[in-house]
């Protein structure tokens, strides 16, 4: 071996090209390696520029959902060395004890072109697989040789327990949450227990490269905190992977999987961080900020304006009321992000399991606008069974939410059937998933499923004029379908709309 110390684990944190942001996850292994006398080191691959990723803050701004950003070229700037030559390096200089990979299922090809090139230069070096793909798919992880170890569930407990027995010349055969290859062997461990939030030590951001601190919001880059408030989701969505999540760690004695943190301990993280990094901003990175009960609220208020930092977060419309947009605006709310998912409230009930009625969304949006303050709303495009008629509806209701409140962004996502979620099943046994897991990063307009190449291309060319329809007013409309075709003339119209946009604005 070679010069081997330890008490080292380097993590690796593959992420899309200019993806930035902290994962909370990932940064809490760390915390509670470092609280264990472990070294630690972490690898993105935020900055390294792919043939086959698309940089996705240019991809928004070009589809007219997000603004441009003013500060980019200073801020978000390329490595000019290749990610094989770092990663080498880095591994053959703090050669650690093993090697910690964090995957999504968007990510995981990228997990495979570290750990493929890992496996290959320093076979010695075990490498150990987790976060939410590895969760829910993980045979397909288990099945990949570059990875020795898969942990599903919660890492914090799994991972230390992990560093005691490789330092120590242990097996991991009896640690929770780990799958291990043993000789011809395997064994797969339940899930560990659930971690008390209020308990485990706050997420450990200074491993990350600084530039990861950095994303963008209305066109400016700012330095920017994740700040964890709660874990898991009490919704039933057939879009997302949490209800399977929840049964798994009911069917395994694991405890709640959806904890909120006390208020006084989300006032205390914060102080913390803002402490550490004086960041410009704060993102709430739970999946519904405001499903909190009226006296946590009151508390959260009075004690988040001591800090003095412009925050936003994403939650649901039905949770957004005048009184709170009100005391939030008054100590610093600066944006949210809404998931609309579907315009027509039949399909939106039935298939998605969303459950809201679209004057939530008018009320919702009128409070908004009464505190000057817009948001990001989420649209998904291309389920299965849905028509053009079903997309239209979409749009539409988007348009009405936009003449409204001009500070309204209409975010739109090409459906995407992650694995463990109910319509990943529904696209399954309707033959629509022709791959073993995804070879890239949905910001791809291309849908991932195997719908005829004629839908395919219609859904194409509605997801890059879905902004038109949204903002231009319907006399544009015949000249918006020429802008869907993928020819020339369809090209010259898209690029003429989108002109005609920007100089309006
Ligand atoms: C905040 C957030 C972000 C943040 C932070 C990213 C991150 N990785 O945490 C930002 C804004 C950067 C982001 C970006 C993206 N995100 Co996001 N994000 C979330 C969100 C809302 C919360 C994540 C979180 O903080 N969870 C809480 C922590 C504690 O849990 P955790 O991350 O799973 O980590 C625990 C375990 O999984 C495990 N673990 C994790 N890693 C490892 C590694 C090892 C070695 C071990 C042992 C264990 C282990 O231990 C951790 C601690 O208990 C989730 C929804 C969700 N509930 O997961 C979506 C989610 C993770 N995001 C998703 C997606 C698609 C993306 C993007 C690809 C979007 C895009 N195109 O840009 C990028 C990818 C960036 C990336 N590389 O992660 C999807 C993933 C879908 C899937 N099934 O794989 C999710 C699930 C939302 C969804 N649509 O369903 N995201």
């Amino acid at each position: 071996m070679q010069n081997s110390v330890n008490n080292r684990v380097l993590l690796l944190y593959p992420t899309p090209y200019k993806v930035t942001g902290l994962p909370v996850g990932l940064a809490t292994l760390s915390a509670v390696l470092k609280q264990n006398g472990y070294e630690v080191k972490i690898f993105d691959t935020a900055f390294y520029p792919s043939e086959k990723e698309l940089d996705q803050n240019h991809a928004r701004a070009d589809l007219l959902i997000s603004k441009e950003i003013v500060n980019e070229k200073e801020t978000l700037v390329d490595n000019v060395s290749r990610m094989e030559e770092d990663l080498f390096k880095l591994t053959k200089d703090f050669y650690p004890l093993f090697i910690g990979v964090s995957i999504l299922e968007p990510t995981y090809y990228i997990a495979l072109s570290m750990t493929r090139f890992i496996k290959k230069n320093f076979p010695a070096i075990k490498i150990i697989a987790g976060g939410v793909f590895p969760t829910l798919s993980p045979d397909i992880v288990f099945e990949e040789e570059s990875i020795d170890v898969v942990c599903v569930g919660e890492g914090e407990k799994s991972i230390v327990e992990m560093a005691k027995n490789v330092a120590n010349g242990k097996d991991l055969d009896d640690i929770r949450g780990l799958w291990i290859k043993s000789g011809n062997e395997t064994i797969k461990n339940p899930p560990a227990q659930m971690n008390d939030i209020e308990k485990i030590p706050h997420p450990d951001y200074e491993s990350f490269a600084p530039r990861l601190l950095l994303k963008p919001m209305q066109g400016r880059i700012y330095k920017m905190i994740n700040i964890e408030s709660s874990r898991g989701c009490p919704y039933i969505c057939t879009y997302c992977g949490a209800p399977k999540l929840r049964k798994y760690y009911k069917d395994n004695s694991c405890g709640n999987y959806f904890r909120t943190m006390s208020v006084e301990r989300v006032i205390e993280q914060i102080n913390y961080q803002v402490e550490q990094y004086k960041p410009e901003f704060i993102y709430f990175s739970s999946e519904s900020f405001l499903s909190m009960n009226d006296a946590d609220f009151d508390k959260f208020v009075k004690e988040y304006a001591k800090v003095n930092l412009p925050f936003w977060f994403q939650t649901r419309i039905e949770t957004i009321s005048e009184d709170k947009i009100r005391k939030l605006k008054e100590v610093g709310l600066f944006w949210l992000t809404i998931g609309l998912e579907h315009g027509n409230e039949d399909f939106r009930k039935k298939v998605l399991r969303r459950n809201y009625k679209n004057d939530a969304l008018f009320e919702g949006v009128e409070i908004l606008k009464k505190f000057d303050l817009g948001a990001s709303l989420n649209n998904i495009m291309g389920f299965p069974d849905e028509t053009r008629e079903l997309i239209f509806d979409t749009i539409a209701i988007n348009k009405k939410l936009y003449d409204v409140n001009k500070k309204m962004e209409s975010n739109i996502f090409m459906f995407t059937p992650y694995q463990g979620c109910e319509l990943y099943d529904i696209c399954k046994s309707k033959g629509l998933i022709n791959y073993q897991f995804l070879d890239s990063d949905p910001v791809d307009s291309e849908s991932c499923l195997n719908f005829d190449r004629k839908w395919k291309d219609e859904l194409k060319g509605l997801f890059r004029t879905f902004n038109l329809y949204v903002k231009l007013p319907e006399k544009y409309y015949t000249e918006i379908k020429i802008a869907e075709q993928f020819s020339e003339e369809g090209n010259k119209k898209l690029r003429e709309l989108k002109e005609f946009i920007k100089k309006s604005n």
